[in-house]
């Protein structure tokens, strides 16, 4: 796999202020001194004594092919002193920092259902191509100055690398947006993990906190037990034979959903249930999804089509 590197070098750009943190990465806005476009600049360190990250290159490798309306698009690869930066398309802020300048109270229902929508779009894509986020999260969700448009970023979850504990300024990595396959330590999961994590963005989007906002992996499974409750053979076969699995844990046995969820209609809570089937074999595609009725109100040809 190599990186075809661009003629553009690092001195048409002039580095602004820091925008925020990948995975991976730290991320400077950029202004590119010849169009004055501003554009987004993720610098990758290089592990020690390695070459080029295989993070990265494999960032690149999976942006290159996955050219979408709702993917931020990787505009150009620049490497310089060992360093490695990627070149996107710039956007206002991500959907932490616009939930956060909404205020209070719970977004505008048809602006949750567009960019759920937008979302699962995104990801239908990517599946489609047997691509899978791994870590989707309202810190790598990008929303334009409009407020309208919502794409997916930081691809850099390699495949054969799994999810780090911490990035690389030692955060601790989020848990909140995790599927209950990966938290029992599944490590066969596939593209069911990014649904759930759309559902949980979808909830957090209504309620405006975290659906399930636990501290460690088993806190974690406990608030998504105590919500949707604990699950057994009969919901989910297979799950006692998970490798964290503990035929102690407390049993809940109620879902409360929809009451945790107030502020959304029957067909949002219906799809929200779906997304976060336990077993991931009955859990709704991202094909599916697309389908389903809480989006038969929204003007589709305002979207890309589903089969781009
Ligand atoms: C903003 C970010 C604006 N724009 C944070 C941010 C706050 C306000 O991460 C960002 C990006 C952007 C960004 O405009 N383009 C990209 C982030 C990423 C890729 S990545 C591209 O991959 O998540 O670091």
């Amino acid at each position: 796999m190599s990186i075809n590197q661009s003629e553009i070098e690092m001195e048409n750009y002039v580095r602004m202020e820091k925008l925020g943190e990948g995975t991976y990465g730290v991320v400077y806005k950029a202004r590119d001194i010849r169009t004055n476009q501003i554009v987004a600049m993720k610098k990758i360190r290089a592990e020690e004594d390695e070459g080029m990250p295989a993070t990265a290159i494999r960032e690149v490798s999976i942006l290159r092919e996955l050219t979408h309306a709702n993917i931020v698009s990787l505009l150009d690869v620049l490497v310089e002193e060992s360093k490695l930066y990627l070149v996107f398309e710039h956007m206002s802020m991500d959907l932490r920092k616009f939930m956060d300048s909404k205020g209070k109270g719970s977004l505008p229902p048809e602006l949750i259902k567009s960019f759920v929508y937008q979302i699962t779009l995104a990801i239908l894509f990517c599946h489609k191509r047997r691509i899978l986020h791994r870590d989707l999260k309202p810190q790598n969700l990008l929303v334009d100055a409009a407020g309208r448009i919502i794409k997916i970023a930081d691809f850099g979850l390699g495949r054969a690398f799994g999810i780090p504990v911490r990035t690389y300024t030692h955060e601790v990595v989020t848990l909140w947006y995790r599927a209950p396959e990966i938290l029992l330590g599944s490590t066969r999961y596939s593209c069911p993990v990014d649904i759930w994590s759309i559902a949980c963005i979808f909830g957090e989007m209504a309620n405006r906190k975290p659906l399930f906002q636990g501290d460690s992996e088993i806190d974690q499974l406990f608030r998504i037990f105590r919500i949707l409750r604990t699950p057994n053979e009969d919901i989910w076969p297979g799950v006692s034979q998970l490798p964290d699995y503990k035929a102690t844990f407390p049993q809940w046995s109620q879902n409360t959903l929809a009451s945790y969820v107030p502020t959304m209609d029957a067909k949002g809570i219906d799809l929200m249930q779906k997304m976060l089937a336990f077993n991931p074999m009955g859990r709704v595609s991202a094909k599916v999804a697309v389908k389903h009725p809480y989006f038969d109100d929204l003007d589709k040809s305002k979207y890309p089509s589903e089969d781009e």
